[in-house]
Order: C-alpha cells, then structure tokens, then sequence
C-alpha cells in the first residue's frame, strides 16, 4: 500500500465508525424564515426564495446525541424557521397551529427550536412522522424544525397555518395561510471527495508516477 492509498484508507475510515457522538449540524446558510403575520383577522405566511430548494445533506457515520438519533444516516436540513412577523394576538386563549397537507412520500420531520439551542430540542417526530400528528402547536418563537430524508432527490411539503383555540381547532372568522416548502436530498460531499481522490490515484498510476 503506497502514501496516497493509506490516505484514502484512513479518511474512509474516519468517516465510518468510533466517531464520538455529537448534535447533528446546522444544514443550510442563511437561514430562511417563513414569516407568520396576522393582519385583521388574515393570516399570511411569506417565503422569500420562493421555489429554491434547500439542501438536506448527509453526513455518513455520524453518530448524534440523545434524541438526535434519529438523524444519523439521513440527509438532514434545519434551514427553514418559522418566525412571527411582528406582534401576533390571535386572541385569548388562542395560538398558531401549521398542518401539513401534502408532503412527498419520505419526508420526515423532527421538532427542533433555535438553531444554536440543539440540545434543547426535542426532536418529536412531527407532521405525519412515525405516525404522528398532521398539526403541530407553533409556539410563536422561532423554530427550525429539522427536515430527513432516506433516499436523495426533491421533496416538497404543503402547509396550512391557522388560528387554533386550546384544543387545536380551527376559530371561526380567520382566513387561514399556506406555503410550500422544497427540499433536495443530495449525496455526500466526502463520499464524492474520496472518488475524487481515488480517480486523481488512478490517473497518477496510468502515467507511471
Ligand atoms: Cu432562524
């Protein structure tokens, strides 16, 4: 085994396994909020990117504190936040509930927080998740939910915002809000390093060096 090739050993291995368990990365620069107001009785939620994907990457052989388990071996992304745009007074007693109506078969979705906060959050499956509830309590602050997925390719989710009473149901006299998020499950960057450094080692040993 030559210098180059224990490189490429070592690194894959590194990679692979006996990591330390750490909380899962923030997946996503600048973050992006989907901005809730409450104008009159209509709500509103803008996204300024529009249709742009955001990535969900994978980070292979990680393995991730707690609750943050359920993270490891998927492609992850916590760019997305909600976030109230100026003051919001539903009334009494009432609050902010996000359903998801439409989501892409394999999008999963784990209760996150602040996004410097991860070992604060409680990563409850949310939005359909491992059975979960459709309708998830908006607390009001700013939350960046952690989006997963197992297999690459696009995903989209579809969200209705509504003003809820106590027991979560819809209140009568408020226009609710939608929004679409979109996501992209890519491959991952070191696996695609370490090719590249194997495909470098075969051009190096096709001309003798
Ligand atoms: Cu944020």
């Amino acid at each position: 085994m030559n210098k180059f090739s224990m490189i490429v050993a070592v690194s894959m291995f590194s990679g692979l396994a006996g990591a330390e368990p750490i909380w899962p990365h923030n997946v996503g620069m600048p973050m992006r909020h989907i901005m809730i107001s409450l104008e009159g009785n209509t709500l509103h939620a803008h996204a300024d990117w529009g249709d742009e994907r955001t990535i969900l990457q994978r980070f292979p052989g990680e393995t991730y504190l707690g609750a943050a388990s359920v993270l490891e071996g998927k492609a992850y992304g916590d760019q997305y936040g909600w976030l109230a745009d100026g003051f919001i007074d539903p009334g009494p007693g009432n609050g902010i509930s996000i359903e998801l109506l439409s989501a892409t078969p394999g999008l999963e979705t784990y209760e996150g927080g602040m996004r410097m906060m991860k070992a604060s959050h409680t990563y409850n499956p949310i939005f359909g998740t491992a059975g979960s509830s459709m309708v998830w309590d908006w607390p009001g602050t700013m939350v960046h939910n952690w989006y997963a997925a197992e297999l690459n390719g696009d995903y989209e989710a579809t969200y209705r915002i509504f003003v809820s009473d106590a027991a979560g149901n819809a209140v009568a006299g408020y226009a609710d809000a939608t929004v679409t998020l979109y996501f992209r499950a890519v491959p991952t960057p070191g696996a695609l390093g370490v090719l590249g450094v194997g495909g470098l080692l075969a051009a190096r040993r096709r001309r003798g060096s």
